[in-house]
């Protein structure tokens, strides 16, 4: 059942995932029309700011050779190297100077897809009394999916808004889906 927009007010958290160069247009996983989502993710950022509403937003953030890259035997090409271009946020991406900025996927030797998997953003989030939050970012079927079900294993309602938010591949998408909405995940259609 699709769920009406939530908005942004005290003992939420905006959190922004992985909205970096490599996988968007151009980039070295390039996700089909991820730029799109740029212009509704600082939407809410502005929402967020004005309601006084932090905002998280991650970044993958792999060492060179990283084990999930295909020239180590995992299943990507090389993405969001430390410190490269292609790991830099959108160029259009309005993050306020307060955002919190976590890593992800330092670890050389395993992949790292959640922003809640070894980055204490669980805990950073409850020291500011945070109960609810509403994910974006990409990709839908991967960081965003694994993120929100951690979420929710942690014990916050969890909102993911499709519109601030694209997959890497459309079925992966359609899967994800589901699988949030099954662990309770609030899926906003629009
Ligand atoms: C991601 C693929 C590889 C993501 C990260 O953040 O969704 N996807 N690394
Ligand atoms: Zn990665």
């Amino acid at each position: 059942m699709p769920s009406e927009a939530m908005r942004l007010k005290a003992g939420d958290a905006l959190i922004v995932l992985d909205v970096q160069r490599d996988f968007c247009a151009g980039g070295a996983l390039e996700v089909v029309d991820a730029d799109k989502i740029v212009p509704v993710v600082n939407g809410l950022i502005e929402e967020a700011v004005v309601a006084g509403v932090p905002v998280f937003a991650s970044r993958d953030w792999h060492p060179p050779g990283h084990a999930s890259f295909r020239e180590s035997g995992g299943p990507w090409p090389a993405h969001c190297v430390q410190g490269s271009a292609g790991a830099e946020f959108h160029s259009d991406l309005r993050l306020p100077e307060r955002a919190i900025i976590i890593a992800k996927g330092a670890a050389p030797e395993r992949d790292q897809l959640s922003a809640f998997n070894a980055t204490g953003l669980a805990d950073r989030l409850r020291d500011l009394n945070v109960r609810r939050l509403l994910i974006v970012g990409l990709a839908l079927d991967v960081c965003v999916r694994d993120s929100a079900l951690d979420a929710i294993a942690e014990g916050f309602e969890t909102h993911v808004r499709l519109s601030g938010s694209r997959p890497i591949t459309a079925e992966g998408g359609r899967d994800a889906v589901e699988k949030m909405c099954k662990a309770g995940v609030i899926i906003e259609e629009r």
